[in-house]
């Protein structure tokens, strides 16, 4: 992929602290439940938190399944668990009380261990992961009601809190967190079309013609069908040119308007237009050892 115009600047001052913060919570939670989002299972992964929660007790969730190519995230499930990680890919709405079963059996352990010492133990779960990948919602799901404030726009959490769902379980929502590192402009270009980071700080042209790129590799009869374009071969500014043409959007003299194609194929992807889609080829799950 081409570098883009500017570099983005994807890391808001208030995540440093944000980091540090979680990095001392992290330390005294049983269980850590790091969300990702199933149409992109390796842009969505910060490496930072991943350093953070290892050696932890740790579930992964690809969520947002719902929009995610269902095969592919079966994929992205048997590479997970290939490599020893406990995961499950659903949708908030219909597939909550699966995390449910899974942080019971991994506190179980430590429950009876408690118990066996004659102390009534309370699981600290705490749910991490990029902006806007789901973690409140999940946490209200969990809980029952409507803790934690909810919106499709990054950076709604701004602090951590604990929600108590029963006398033996806590949950901790917490801010999304990105990670520092500016050298990877794919993730970063990635991360922007599931709104992880916010469009203010995009180039938008950049932005749709990756993410245009990205869908033509994934699902190219949908991106043909739904901007009506009929060659497969073609890719970046021509492909954008072809959308725009594809779509009748022209400014005068027949030029192609490619403010609006651009605004047109971010909003139509992060509308679910282009019907269940994932951006990031599963690799293949790593070999059993017999
Ligand atoms: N389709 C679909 N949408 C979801 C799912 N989970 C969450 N969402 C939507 O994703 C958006 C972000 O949800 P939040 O729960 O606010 O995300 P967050 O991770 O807490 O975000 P920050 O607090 O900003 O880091 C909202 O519009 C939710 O309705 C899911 O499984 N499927
Ligand atoms: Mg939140």
């Amino acid at each position: 992929m081409s570098e883009g115009r500017n570099k983005i600047n994807w890391y808001p001052g208030h995540m440093a602290k944000a980091r540090r913060l979680l990095s001392e919570q992290i330390s005294r939670a049983d269980v850590v439940v790091e969300l990702c989002d199933a149409r992109l299972p390796r842009a969505s992964r910060n490496p930072d938190l991943i350093r953070l929660i290892q050696n932890r007790e740790h579930i992964l969730i690809l969520q947002k399944s719902d929009l995610a190519d269902e095969k592919e995230t079966e994929r992205w499930l048997a590479y997970f668990r290939s490599l020893g990680v406990t995961c499950a890919g659903i949708d908030v709405n219909r597939q909550y009380k699966q995390v449910m079963r899974l942080i019971t059996d991994k506190a179980e352990a430590k429950v009876r261990q408690a118990q066996s010492r004659g102390i009534s133990k309370t699981v600290r779960v705490m749910v991490v992961g990029v902006p806007n990948v789901g973690k409140s919602s999940l946490i209200n799901r969990l809980n029952g009601s409507a803790v934690a404030r909810v919106s499709d726009r990054p950076g709604v959490t701004r602090s951590n809190q604990w929600v108590k769902v029963n006398p033996y379980l806590e949950l901790m929502d917490s801010p999304g967190l990105l990670w520092p590192r500016l050298d990877d402009q794919q993730a970063a270009l990635r991360l922007s079309y599931i709104a992880a980071i916010r469009d203010d700080v995009q180039d938008v042209y950049d932005l749709a013609l990756h993410l245009l790129d990205d869908m033509m590799e994934a699902k190219p009869d949908a991106v043909m069908e739904r901007f009506r374009v009929n060659d497969a071969s073609l890719r970046g500014a021509e492909l954008l040119e072809a959308v725009c043409r594809g779509r009748g959007f022209l400014l005068r003299g027949n030029e192609a308007d490619e403010e609006r194609g651009c605004r047109v194929v971010l909003d139509e992807f992060r509308a679910g237009k282009l019907g269940r889609i994932t951006l990031e080829k599963a690799p293949v799950p790593f070999p059993q050892r017999t």
